[in-house]
């Protein structure tokens, strides 16, 4: 039986260009405007509000008092992680096919949907200095990806996400005494340490050198709808919200391929040493534990099929790289 590595026959797919597949690999992240459509950014919108007013209560979340000020109820919170594993509509923007669609070519084809977050940034608050996803995410082999989706306007004053183009080639840099780390501990011969990643002082955050080693970085500026997909590597960071009454509100999932192997469940505890079966797989299919969606958002994967995948041989006649008939292979001549 064979797994058939083809995209998802999904009706009306958001076809990724070759450009936007290099300039993913190549930069660390691609934007794709409009990825989602006015109905789908309503529904995440109508879900921050749900929230904040305490219409839709949460496990772990207090809740709201009748009489609360609009000032108090933004103070509860900036951020909420892992939504989808308590709202459909969470898990519908985390399985949203034309998210899938993109990953499936950036990461895929099988893609693994990890974790969920709304950022409900509201005047004055917000704010996150230089990191790098991937160590705080783990997954083996690194796939990691991360997608930035903006609910409102997003801009400098606001704080839009900045990313630092090209540090998606760079290793992860472990914290100092860190108990363990993406890289093979004791691999390399110069990876330092680095202090307080995450921390919004660039003097402080000694993760700054490194986010000006392949150029500039630069500001992300979207609209609502638009989609920042990048790599888990890429140095990014943003800034609180400058503005005076503007909201910044965004919904940010990560995402890894199906068959890499996942240590990691937000910090919550998990059987046996892999955390696959409890992450989505949205495309394709893996050899892993994995879940279905708990809501019932529909996914199209493709599982094993009797069919074969089509021998390609290294070599041939001429040097031509096609296959060709009496090629021994070494393990066939020894058995
Ligand atoms: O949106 C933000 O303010 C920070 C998001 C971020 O850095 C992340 O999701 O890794």
């Amino acid at each position: 039986m064979a797994h058939l590595p083809r995209a998802a026959d999904v009706e009306g797919r958001r076809k990724v260009t070759v450009e936007e597949y290099v300039r993913y690999h190549r930069e660390g992240y691609v934007v794709v405007p409009g990825l989602l459509s006015f109905e789908d950014v309503a529904e995440l919108l109508g879900l921050c509000d749900d929230i904040l007013w305490g219409r839709e209560p949460l496990p772990g979340l207090e809740p709201v008092r009748a009489d609360a000020s609009e000032e108090e109820l933004y103070s509860r919170f900036t951020r909420i992680h892992m939504l989808h594993r308590a709202s459909a509509r969470a898990e519908r923007g985390l399985l949203h096919p034309r998210v899938l669609d993109v990953l499936e070519a950036l990461i895929g084809p099988d893609v693994l949907a990890l974790q969920s977050m709304l950022f409900l940034n509201p005047p004055g608050r917000g704010g996150q200095g230089w990191h790098q996803d991937s160590y705080y995410i783990t997954t083996f082999p690194d796939t990691l990806i991360g997608v930035w989706i903006a609910l409102d306007p997003a801009d400098e004053e606001n704080g839009c996400l900045w990313v630092a183009p090209g540090t998606s080639h760079e290793p992860i840099y472990p914290p100092h005494n860190a108990p363990a780390h993406v890289h093979a501990a004791g691999a390399f011969q110069d990876l330092r340490e680095i202090e307080h990643a995450s921390h919004l002082d660039e003097s402080v955050n000694t993760l700054s050198p490194v986010a000006r080693k392949h150029g500039e970085p630069f500001p992300i500026p979207l609209q609502p709808g638009d989609a920042l997909f990048f790599h888990g590597h890429l140095l990014h960071r943003s800034h609180p919200n400058r503005s005076k009454s503007r909201m910044r509100r965004s919904f940010v999932c990560h995402y890894c391929n199906g068959r890499s192997w996942v240590p990691w469940n937000h910090g919550a505890p998990f059987e046996g040493d892999a955390a696959n079966g409890h992450h989505l797989l949205g495309r394709g299919w893996s050899h892993l534990p994995f879940a279905s969606p708990k809501f019932g958002t529909s996914v199209w994967l493709s599982p094993p099929e009797g069919a074969g995948l089509p021998d390609r041989l290294m070599g041939g006649r001429d040097n031509l790289m096609e296959p060709e008939s009496g090629i021994a292979l070494i393990g066939e001549l020894q058995a």
